[in-house]
């Protein structure tokens, strides 16, 4: 069978009010991981061609460059990898795929899946939705449709008949992430996977663990099942990549050090192969020490990005981040002197936070001194219990995602919820902040000896530039 994954363009994605996730994410192209586990555990169990389109890729392909490829390869079933962010582009290729081949069976899957797989459904481009884990489950959807069986009873798919959306069982996640085979990076180009903050690119995106055990009650994290990898098979994940020319290795885990073990022995299982590859990871400020940190700078790790999120411990307690102030100072302090630079997340805005608050966050930020802070206004999303705290205040403006979702059109921009401050004080915030901070001469300086290339100040001049169009008083 036929097998088309696209990882949709992000032409029209929903966007953030005062954001500055242009500081990272609009200047990476990450890999679609997802569609690459799926592709390589579909070909590992049956005998599909499939192809991966991408189109979040610098200079992408277009829509045109979508029709040609479909007219070409004729794929009978195309799987689309969805973020909420990317939803109306994500339907803009289900209709175009449907418009060319009326008779490919279109699904949708990815994190989006499980905050609107009903809705998703209500779009009749959309024939199937499967939520959650994908490798297993896509594998026995294209099974069924080959040998022209129903649907019924297949675990984690949400599908239409006779005009009824149908709800199968979930499916749990599978407990055993190392039966897997390794994502399939044989479609891309290794050049494209460059992080603007990275001077040892390109890296090879990882993932050793699946799922958060957490509950913030901000964050759409779905999969609560922490499990992690064999440090033998990372290891030679990372071998493998090493082996096709990349230079450095960027974990995606929610929480890389979730299980001190996990990472010593990934770390020892790294001098050991002599892997000998820098390394960055996302990780948590409560559970790393000196110890630790010394290991994970010996074999390489040369960022930590941090979720530090307030100064003000009563909000850290609601929203359920389990950690403390001095943690993250502990945290911050130590990986300062192991030499490895940090990233720190701030967020502003918390339901109750005055503006004495948010400014103590922010000399926080000035105080831990992290290399790229991070500073957003909250947006509440859907299927957070923040969301289900907004909606009941008038202020908020009611479920309007859900009314996007069933309704999409092109570059909504996502609301702030203002309680004890108001929108105009957020951004004003945030605003100045990135002002301060990013401009300091200090700052300047810290980024111009770490330059690398020519191409890199190119870089961080168009960053700097966008960041002061957008800290721009309005
Ligand atoms: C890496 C990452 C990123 C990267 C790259 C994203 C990418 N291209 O993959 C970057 C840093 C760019 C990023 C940015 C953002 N991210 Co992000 N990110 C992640 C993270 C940490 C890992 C994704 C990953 O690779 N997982 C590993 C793979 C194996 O899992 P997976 O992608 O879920 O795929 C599996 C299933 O979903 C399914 N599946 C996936 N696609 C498909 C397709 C088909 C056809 C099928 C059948 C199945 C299927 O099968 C896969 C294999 O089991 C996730 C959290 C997480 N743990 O998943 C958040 C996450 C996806 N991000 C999220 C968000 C909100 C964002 C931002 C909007 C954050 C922000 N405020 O700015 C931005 C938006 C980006 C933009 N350009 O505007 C949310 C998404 C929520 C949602 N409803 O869509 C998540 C879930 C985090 C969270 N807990 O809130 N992100
Ligand atoms: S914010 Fe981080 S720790 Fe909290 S639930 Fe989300 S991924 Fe887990």
């Amino acid at each position: 069978m036929k097998i088309m994954l696209v990882n949709p363009p992000a032409n029209h994605s929903i966007t953030i009010p005062g954001s500055t996730q242009i500081l990272f994410e609009q200047h990476y192209f990450a890999p679609p991981l997802g569609i690459m586990y799926i592709k390589s555990y579909l070909q590992s169990v049956m005998d599909a061609e499939v192809k991966i389109f991408n189109f979040q890729v610098p200079n992408g392909p277009s829509i045109f460059d979508l029709e040609k490829t479909l007219i070409e390869f004729k794929p009978e079933v195309v799987g689309i990898t969805v973020m909420t962010v990317f939803w109306y582009d994500a339907c803009q290729i289900a209709k175009k795929v449907k418009e060319i081949l009326p008779n490919t069976i279109v699904v949708c899957g990815g994190s989006h899946t499980w905050l609107y797989p009903a809705e998703s459904l209500s779009h009749r481009d959309f024939d199937v939705v499967v939520q959650g884990e994908g490798e297993i489950t896509f594998t026995q959807l294209i099974e069924r449709l080959e040998s022209g069986q129903d649907l019924e009873g297949l675990p984690g798919i949400w599908y239409r008949s006779d005009d009824q959306v149908i709800k199968n069982h979930p499916r749990p996640v599978e407990p055993e992430p190392d039966l897997f085979p390794f994502p399939d990076r044989s479609d891309f180009d290794i050049k494209q996977h460059r992080f603007p903050l990275d001077r040892y690119s390109p890296a090879a995106v990882v993932i050793t663990s699946r799922g958060c055990p957490y509950h913030c009650t901000f964050c759409q994290n779905n999969d609560h099942h922490y499990r992690r990898r064999l440090a033998e098979r990372v290891v030679d994940e990372i071998l493998e990549c090493k082996g096709m020319g990349y230079n450095s290795v960027d974990f995606y885990d929610d929480n890389f050090n979730q299980s001190r073990r996990h990472v010593e022995s990934l770390c020892h299982e790294m001098i050991k192969h002599r892997v000998n590859m820098p390394w960055i990871c996302r990780a948590r400020v409560d559970r790393i020490d000196r110890d630790l940190i010394k290991l994970m700078a010996e074999t390489g790790c040369k960022r930590i990005h941090f979720g530090v999120e307030s100064a003000t411990q009563r909000i850290l307690d609601e929203i359920n981040k389990g950690i403390n102030i001095e943690q993250a100072r502990e945290a911050f302090a130590l990986a300062k002197e192991a030499g490895i630079s940090t990233v720190a997340y701030f967020i502003i805005g918390f339901p109750g936070e005055t503006l004495e608050e948010a400014n103590n966050t922010i000399a926080l930020a000035f105080e831990l001194d992290p290399d790229y802070p991070q500073c957003l206004a909250l947006m509440p999303v859907p299927s957070t219990p923040i969301y289900e705290k907004a909606l009941k205040d008038l202020n908020f403006g009611g479920d309007y995602i859900r009314k996007y979702v069933m309704n999409p059109y092109p570059d909504l921009c996502v609301k702030i919820w203002p309680t004890a401050m108001t929108e105009k004080e957020i951004l004003t915030i945030l605003r100045r902040f990135y002002l301060r901070f990013y401009f300091r001469p200090r700052q300047i300086s810290r980024y111009i000896s770490r330059l690398t290339s020519p191409e890199d100040l190119f870089t961080k001049v168009r960053m700097a530039l966008k960041l002061i169009k957008l800290t721009m008083p309005r």
